[in-house]
């Protein structure tokens, strides 16, 4: 008899995700839905608005890579009226940019998804002395695992279990069996934890100097950057380099050595050796560092085929609203998207506690749209980023990662795992971290000839404009798209990397990388699924982003049912 786990809301992420899986009398699980139960309406309230407050608008998607639509919304304008910006104004929006994912990364690591990794239960039983020894395995310059800096991490950790009021620590599966740090790396662990908690404020100082503020920058305009009078004053931009210091030698010295250590320790662990069943990748150009050149190329790999890149075509992206909450008769290329909400709820089934309401897994089943290139679900984000590049032999990545693979005597196929796509993340912030510095020294050296930032744009009332934009989110492609009449926002359309991700099942019976990364897995006690929330939280979810008001009448909020 087949039983229902049901995790929602899934936490430790931004907004509201459920997973519903069925397991078998052996607990692999046999089907597995992804739902974001909150809606949101942002591209809908966009229509009939000036398109100069269209980035203002949009970087409301999200509380976390707000950076991301405030940028890919200007662009997508900028794009529509045919403007081209200075290149002042391209390198500042790439050091945003890296600042961005420098401080996204490390959260996500050790604050969202570390505590999959991490015991902290058993980090207190550690021996401070042999951790700090063993840290030496893993990098030659370890940073916060002192014996005497690990001994106060453990005082500190047990003084707040000892006030009861266990914050972050609390409702995890401690003592689970799927954790395979040793309690010397988990203590390890848990300092870097600690420390990233002060490093995530200065990669996020880093991208306030350029933005005016973080979340939520407000220097970026349609047609350039303003505000900067303050921001490339040599003192600001000497403290910014200060601060990208400070992040890179953290993202260097403990996310890689963890990464390494993690890779060392979880060698035998199922749910971290499968997680990747949709084996198409995407991403786009992004990261500019000098003229006209990115750190990371735009293509398409289709059903693991890593010989055959081939680059986007903009017109094979459509949204299929089957099994979404949306009306809609068929998939619809985004400048033609519409957004017209469809909630049919959930529906009651028996389960071991009773009858409880479930997923209509044969209706509709989630806010999320379920985005398809060419009729195909693709994965996006660091992984898809770093497939892309490694496959087309970009050199930057190839030595990364095969640098990776040497330190750790990983193969190949070891990407396309759980640690592979986490992994993946770190490296890719270690590369923008570095990349970061040469699109510095190129606005610096472009700045002795040139100080424009910004051009005005003009827009014809009597015109239409079509535009769309593509960039790389933290959580992986990102485009906007719009359509502008009579001077206003006729449509517009968000296609967001966690939509790609954890679309529910679309009209031809697939899949989305989400819920296919979930089918097959055991799950050692199904009452704590552990292993289910390790490989989603690798993906990094942001169902904020990827729904787009909420309707609080017609939610189950908060409802945690394990049968
Ligand atoms: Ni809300 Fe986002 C990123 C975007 S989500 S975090 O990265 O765009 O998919
Ligand atoms: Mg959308």
């Amino acid at each position: 008899m087949n039983k229902r786990v049901v995790i929602d809301p899934i936490t430790r992420i931004e907004g509201h995700l459920r997973i519903e899986v069925e397991v078998d009398e052996n607990n692999v699980i046999t089907k597995a839905w992804s739902s974001s139960t909150l809606w949101r309406g942002i591209e809908v309230i966009l229509k009939g608005r000036t398109p100069m407050d269209v980035g203002l608008i949009v970087q409301r998607i999200c509380g976390v890579c707000t950076y991301s639509h405030y940028r890919c919304g200007t662009e997508a304008v900028e794009n529509a009226l045919g403007m081209t910006i200075p290149v002042n104004a391209k390198y500042l929006r790439s050091l945003m940019q890296s600042s961005l994912y420098m401080h996204d990364h490390i959260v996500h690591f050790y604050h969202l998804h570390g505590l999959d990794w991490v015991d902290v239960v058993s980090a207190l039983g550690a021996d401070p002395a042999k951790a700090a020894q063993d840290s030496l395995k893993y990098t030659d310059k370890p940073i916060a695992t002192g014996e005497g800096e690990l001994r106060a991490v453990q005082e500190r950790v047990k003084a707040l279990v000892e006030t009861g009021k266990l914050g972050p620590f609390a409702n995890a599966y401690w003592g689970n069996g799927t954790y395979r740090f040793t309690p010397e790396q988990n203590l390890i662990a848990l300092s870097h934890y600690l420390k990233a908690l002060e490093v995530q404020r200065v990669a996020a100082e880093m991208l306030a100097i350029f933005g005016g503020k973080s979340p939520h920058p407000q220097s970026l305009v349609v047609g350039g950057v303003t505000s900067v009078r303050d921001m490339l004053s040599p003192a600001r931009l000497q403290e910014w380099k200060q601060k990208h210091a400070i992040v890179q030698d953290f993202i260097e010295r403990a996310y890689q050595a963890d990464i390494v250590m993690a890779a060392e320790a979880f060698g035998t662990e199922a749910s971290v050796l499968g997680g990747v069943n949709v084996k198409s990748f995407l991403c786009t150009n992004d990261f500019l560092m000098g003229d006209g050149q990115y750190l990371f190329e735009q293509g398409v790999i289709m059903h693991g085929d890593l010989a055959n890149v081939t680059d986007i075509n903009p017109d094979f992206i459509k949204e299929d609203v089957t099994h979404a909450w949306y009306q809609a008769d068929s998939a619809q290329h985004p400048y033609d998207g519409t957004t017209v909400p469809d909630y049919t709820g959930f529906v009651e089934r028996e389960t071991v506690y009773g009858k409880l309401p479930t997923l209509d897994g044969d209706g509709k089943y989630s806010w999320v749209k379920s985005p398809r290139y060419q009729d195909e679900p693709v994965e996006v984000g660091p992984l898809s980023c770093l497939l892309v590049n490694y496959a087309k032999g970009n050199p930057i990545v190839v030595d990364a990662v095969n640098g990776l693979l040497a330190r750790t005597g990983l193969p190949i196929e070891a990407l396309f795992t759980t640690l592979g796509r986490t992994a993946a993340r770190m490296l890719q912030t270690v590369l923008v971290g570095q990349a970061s510095l040469h699109t510095f020294d190129a606005l610096i050296t472009n700045l002795m000839s040139d100080e424009s930032t910004f051009i005005a744009p003009e827009i014809d009332s009597n015109k239409e404009y079509v535009g769309h934009a593509m960039n790389e989110a933290p959580r992986g492609m990102l485009s906007h798209w719009i359509r502008i009449k009579n001077g206003k926002v006729e449509n517009y359309q968000a296609v967001v990397p966690t939509t790609w991700n954890a679309g529910p099942v679309d009209a031809n019976g697939k899949m989305g990388p989400y819920e296919a990364s979930l089918i097959g897995l055991t799950l050692e006690d199904p009452t704590k699924p552990l292993e289910v929330i390790r490989i989603i939280h690798s993906f990094d979810p942001c169902m904020a982003c990827s729904v787009h008001v909420m309707d609080y009448k017609k939610q189950t909020l908060g409802q945690f049912k394990i049968d």
